[in-house]
């Protein structure tokens, strides 16, 4: 059984097994979360991100995909870094930001992580629309064959924490 719990604030503040990284696929940096976790987390993040890439993602991170690195001087084992779709109006594809979240759990689950933290992915810079986001990221958990035992959503305003409260029942 997983169990989702929500909670307005910092994701960087957070002590989970394993906090989630809205990145970019250069896994090199960026703003937003992605930003906020590599100032807290200090340099051995990126570090590794830059092996990551010079070792198996020469191309980047393709969007939906998900890799763990350390989590550095987080209250955490591990930083699983996932990129999300940029929205392009009706067109966007769903099941990719879907993808981020599933993808995210089957890392956490070869980690060994039994509690782990996600962001709102792609409802920043990526420009998702919240409710919806919020929609395909619960029901993209909810469906996972996942053997975490809690998904926090950390949302670091009133409207995303307002946009997941009234959608996880
Ligand atoms: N804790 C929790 N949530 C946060 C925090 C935080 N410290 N900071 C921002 N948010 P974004 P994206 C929320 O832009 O849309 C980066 O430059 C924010 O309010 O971080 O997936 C990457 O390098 C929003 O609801 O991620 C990529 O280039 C949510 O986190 C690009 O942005 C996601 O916002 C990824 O864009």
């Amino acid at each position: 059984m997983t169990t989702l719990t929500l909670v307005r604030g910092d994701i960087t503040r957070q002590s989970v097994d394993a906090i989630v990284n809205a990145a970019n696929s250069s896994l090199l940096g960026g703003g937003g979360v992605d930003g906020a976790i590599h100032r807290r987390g200090g340099p051995a993040i990126l570090a590794e991100c830059r092996a990551l890439r010079a070792a198996r993602y020469g191309r980047g991170l393709p969007t939906g995909q998900a890799v763990a690195t350390t989590a550095g001087d987080l209250d955490a084992r591990w930083v699983i870094h996932t990129v999300g779709p940029v929205y392009r109006g009706a067109d966007s594809d769903p099941s990719l930001l879907a993808s981020c979240y599933r993808e995210s759990l089957r890392v956490a689950d070869e980690l060994g992580a039994r509690t782990v933290a996600f962001p709102a992915i792609s409802t920043g810079v990526y420009g998702w629309p919240l409710e919806d986001a919020a929609r395909i990221a619960l029901e993209a958990v909810r469906q996972a064959d996942t053997a975490v035992g809690e998904v926090r959503f950390v949302l670091f305003d009133d409207r995303a924490y307002a946009a997941f409260a009234e959608r996880i029942g």
